[in-house]
């Protein structure tokens, strides 16, 4: 069955990597949404700014599916607000998976996770809705990532490891095998992470120690 066409939420940095990413699997890109008026008119990778999320009443969620293109960094929750707010008025969000990475088909990837290039995702890993696996992060077997996390370039997890919902882990950090990681919870770039961390806690260093 065909893929249907979709429209890109975002015209940011996060959403030109999922464009690459997207034109490798040939799926058709209708355009992109913004609110910054300066941009509307101008070309992502070829693809066009439409204009604000309003201009989304001009499609159906029988013919389009949606790419969240909003990143977790600078703008923590509304990447998860746009999830909802869109699948309440009945839109699907598209799985990405960069034709580089190399996801197990016995991993389980939900509605809009994003896995970009040259990541890897091992056997019964399970990775939540909304979730964004990035560039060269690799997941161990039987993970599970919860909804709305950000899995930042060059993460490695050993198996084993539960992330809760709504988490950063930052560039370039270690989780050895079977920690958990609380929900809301940020790791810093480049820490190691080597006990359970709580709920909402900042951690940080080499091993990981919290910080708020
Ligand atoms: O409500 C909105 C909205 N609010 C902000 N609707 C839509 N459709 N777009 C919205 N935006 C737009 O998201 C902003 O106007 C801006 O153009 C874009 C966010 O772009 P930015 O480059 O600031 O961040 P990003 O989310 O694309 O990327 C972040 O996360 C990535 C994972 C950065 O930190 C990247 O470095 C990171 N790789």
């Amino acid at each position: 069955m065909k893929s249907k066409p979709v429209v890109i939420i975002g015209a940011g940095g996060h959403a030109k990597v999922l464009i690459d990413a997207l034109l490798l699997m040939r799926v058709k890109v209708l355009g992109i949404l913004d609110p910054d008026p300066l941009l509307t008119g101008t070309r992502l990778l070829g693809c066009r700014v439409l204009g604000n999320d309003e201009l989304l009443a001009d499609y159906s969620p029988e013919d389009v599916a949606l790419v969240n293109a909003i990143g977790s960094v600078s703008l923590p929750r509304l990447r998860t607000d746009i999830f909802f707010r869109f699948r309440q008025q009945g839109f699907s969000f598209r799985r990405v998976i960069h034709s580089s990475s190399a996801v197990s088909q016995h991993a389980q990837c939900a509605e809009g996770v994003q896995v970009m290039a040259g990541a890897v995702i091992q056997a019964g890993a399970q990775i939540d809705e909304n979730v964004i696996v990035n560039t060269r992060a690799s997941i161990d077997h039987d993970c599970k990532i919860s909804a709305h996390s950000h899995i930042a370039p060059g993460v490695t997890m050993s198996g084993g490891v539960l992330v809760g919902a709504g988490c950063h882990i930052g560039s370039g950090a270690t989780l050895i095998q079977g920690v958990s990681v609380g929900e809301g919870a940020v790791v810093a770039a480049g820490a190691v992470v080597v006990c359970d961390i709580p709920p909402g806690a900042k951690v940080m260093g080499v091993p990981a120690k919290v910080v708020k």
